[in-house]
């Protein structure tokens, strides 16, 4: 009896757990979306063990036609993509400027969620790309949400909205065989860019390094349009928004991006995912470029050309918070991928300015989410949730989640006590920038945006030898691609534009000449098309370099989160192993140790290394340094398995920091040993002999060792 009540009294605790489990929502049986308890997953309902299935089974029916409506439509622009969740807090308050709430107190932490994407590619394809990657973010805040929707670059290809679709079909795969998939090398693309001179800026961008990023967490971003912020009195200052990754900005190899896209297309994906999971935090300064009302004409540009950017040597870039991501995401579906973001979600104190490109996004992107996320009510989705309380007379439509009550949805009403009332602009109301409009309805460009070069050379000439050599690969890679020569000729025709010497190594690369003839500098291709009657409009431009535009002029030093790979092979030196680890470890780098098998390795004192990967299923693209560490028996054994040899080879190739802690070992089996000038190794950022980690640590803190390719030269 005794023994009965203990069962029952544990039967009790157990039903009790599981209608706790219940209302927590951690039921644990498997039941149809009607909440009933289904007690068989494996059969579907039959006339018979051998008969056919019936269409009474609703357990089946509501599988299998859930299953069948999983995907939505991906994202027309912008498929592939990588969120988190983090916080934005100011430095400081920004008052003076504006009245956004979020931009006051620094001691708010704002919650914020950003995803980060490719432009061109289908939401499966690979990471790395060429191409421009998406920038949003998702401000919380108490006033509503604010969205800051850039690109890691601070142009835009087109000037006006109304090309954006014919932009998107040319970059695309071509219609009538889909080729190529996330690539802007083929025909139609340049075909299109070609035609649309006032693109050559944002090219110069799309073909430098900052295309093929080595991690999100390296990217800078931009919320590319000139703002305007608002303050308490109502007056305006223009605005430009900057992230600064701090662990700088960098990018990989072209060659390298091309083997990443086979080894892992997921790269970025994961690099973000594990920085967070590891405690890693990914975090980027949020910079303003604040202009006086007063000041908009005083540029050799125009501030609502969004194919311009405002040169830092002009209005420095002034850093007001900082955001961090410290979040992954519970579900992609349910948050990267749900979450819907639109340039025109803006809370009091910020605004719009009449950047043609800007207004036309105004429209785009509601409009995008309607057919996307199925109806009006995305906003009620939980990542698209305001924590700002909303009330409105928005009613009914696809997929309503809010039970509204009570019996007035109109307003003005009396029935409804007057609710909900207006706010006051003092109660935070929102009231748009009273910008005096005093003009003819035309369709029309103004003259002030017909400069199509001064900026593309601005942003040439301002990067470093190497970055100026990487743009010129890359164009001289995707111009090759491209089968019509009429196309290349006034690509060619373009570039010559922006820098003659630019121009002449793309055409010595295409084996064609440069053409003579002047390309024509008009908006898109009119009626009228021809080339010879316009002449360049380039302005004199005020300046002739600003260094903030190449890569190399910040974030160097910081190794944190760089990926290191320890060669190993059983007999490898314990202390040569510990040491080298122990102080990477101290700097915040991830250390990696890959073996012949994909179980262990025994040191030579006996003991025994876990191995995180084998050789054979790694590949040195995914690391950014490469570390041999002593034992002879190891060394030997390594020199025996042409995987590793190939390791420190493309690694070599790729430009990374190669260090060995005995020089007769793996690495006299590489290519490049013998080639060395053994006096200066530490200069070519190979690192020979035992205690040398502070030297390793440098050479990673430099990222790539450039001069290789142009030295040995390794088509890197
Ligand atoms: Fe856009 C998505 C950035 C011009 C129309 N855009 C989208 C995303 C980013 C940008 C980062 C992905 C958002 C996400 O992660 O969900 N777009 C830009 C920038 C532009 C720009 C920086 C120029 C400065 N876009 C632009 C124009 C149009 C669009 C001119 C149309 C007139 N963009 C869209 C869209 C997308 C989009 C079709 C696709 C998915 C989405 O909106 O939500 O509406």
């Amino acid at each position: 009896m005794k023994d009965d009540g203990k069962k029952k009294a544990s039967k009790n605790k157990k039903h009790e757990d599981l209608e706790k489990n219940r209302e927590d929502g951690q039921e644990q049986f498997l039941t149809t979306n009607q909440g009933v308890r289904i007690n068989d997953n494996q059969n579907s309902l039959k006339a018979g063990d051998r008969g056919a299935s019936l269409l009474e089974d609703f357990i089946l029916r509501e599988k299998i036609t859930h299953f069948d409506h999983e995907r939505i439509p991906e994202r027309i622009v912008h498929a592939r993509g990588s969120g988190a969740h983090g916080y934005f807090q100011v430095y400081e308050s920004m008052e003076k400027y504006t009245k956004a709430g979020f931009l006051q107190d620094p001691s708010k932490k704002t919650p914020v969620f950003t995803r980060f994407s490719t432009v061109a590619g289908f939401k499966g394809s690979t990471d790395l790309a060429r191409d421009v990657r998406g920038f949003s973010v998702k401000f919380y805040t108490e006033e509503g949400n604010y969205d800051l929707v850039g690109n890691n670059i601070p142009v835009f290809f087109i000037q006006d909205a109304i090309k954006f679709p014919d932009l998107i079909h040319a970059v695309k795969p071509e219609p009538h065989n889909e080729i190529p998939q996330a690539a802007s090398a083929h025909d139609t693309f340049w075909d299109f860019i070609s035609l649309m001179p006032e693109s050559t800026h944002m090219i110069m961008w799309a073909m430098s390094d900052r295309a093929i990023p080595r991690s999100l967490r390296m990217m800078e971003g931009f919320g590319v349009h000139t703002f305007r912020f608002v303050n308490k009195e109502g007056k305006g200052t223009f605005v430009k928004f900057h992230w600064k990754p701090l662990l700088g900005t960098h990018g990989v190899a072209w060659d390298e991006a091309q083997k990443i896209s086979g080894n892992d297309p997921d790269f970025h994906r994961r690099d973000l995912w594990e920085a967070i999971e590891n405690g890693q935090f990914p975090e980027w300064e949020l910079g303003v470029q604040l202009i006086p009302e007063e000041d908009e004409h005083k540029f050799d540009f125009d501030l609502l050309d969004a194919t311009k950017l405002v040169p830092e040597e002009m209005v420095p870039v002034k850093k007001i918070g900082k955001m961090v991501l410290d979040r992954n995401p519970d579900n992609f579906f349910a948050e990267t991928e749900q979450v819907a973001f639109h340039p025109g979600h803006i809370v009091p104190g910020i605004d719009f300015t009449n950047d043609p490109l800007l207004q036309g996004r105004l429209f785009s992107y509601t409009d995008t989410q309607l057919k996307r996320l199925g109806g009006p009510n995305f906003h009620e989705i939980p990542i698209n949730r305001p924590i700002a309380p909303l009330h409105n007379n928005q009613r009914d439509g696809h997929m309503r989640q809010q039970i509204n009550k009570g019996q007035t949805s109109y307003q003005p009403n009396s029935l409804g006590n007057g609710c909900p009332f207006q706010a006051k602009i003092a109660e935070g109301g929102f009231d748009s920038y009273p910008e005096k409009v005093d003009a003819k309805k035309v369709r029309e460009r103004s003259e002030s945006f017909k400069d199509h070069f001064s900026q593309a050379s601005l942003f040439y000439n301002s990067q470093t030898a190497v970055e100026q050599q990487h743009i010129i690969n890359a164009l001289s890679f995707e111009l090759g691609k491209v089968d019509a020569v009429e196309v290349r000729e006034r690509m060619l025709g373009l570039l010559n534009e922006v820098n003659k010497d630019l121009a002449k190594e793309v055409a010595s690369n295409l084996g064609m000449p440069v053409p003579k003839k002047k390309t024509q500098l008009n908006h898109g291709v009119p009626a009228d098309f021809d080339p010879e009657r316009y002449e360049p409009t380039k302005s004199n431009p005020s300046l002739d370099k600003d260094p903030a535009l190449s890569m190399m002029h910040n974030g160097f030093g910081n190794i944190a989160t760089r990926k290191v790979a320890f060669l190993c092979a059983d007999g490898v030196d314990d202390n040569s192993v510990n040491e080298m680890k122990k102080a990477l470890d101290k700097e915040g780098a991830m250390v990696k140790i890959l073996g012949p098998n994909s179980t262990e390795v025994k040191t030579a004192d006996g003991k025994s290394i876990k191995v995180d990967e084998a050789f054979r299923t790694s590949a040195s693209v995914v690391f950014d340094a490469f570390y041999v560490p002593a034992g002879d028996k190891a060394n030997m054994a390594l020199k025996k398995i042409p995987k590793a040899i190939h390791f420190l080879n493309e690694g070599y190739k790729h430009c990374k920091p190669i260090a060995t802690a005995q020089e007769n070992g793996l690495i006299e089996e590489t290519y490049f040993w013998n080639k060395l000038d053994k006096k200066n190794l530490a200069e070519d950022g190979v690192i020979v002999g035992k205690d040398k980690s502070s030297e390793f640590i440098k050479a990673i803190g430099q990222h790539r060792f450039w001069k290789r390719e142009e030295k040995d030269s390794i088509p890197a």
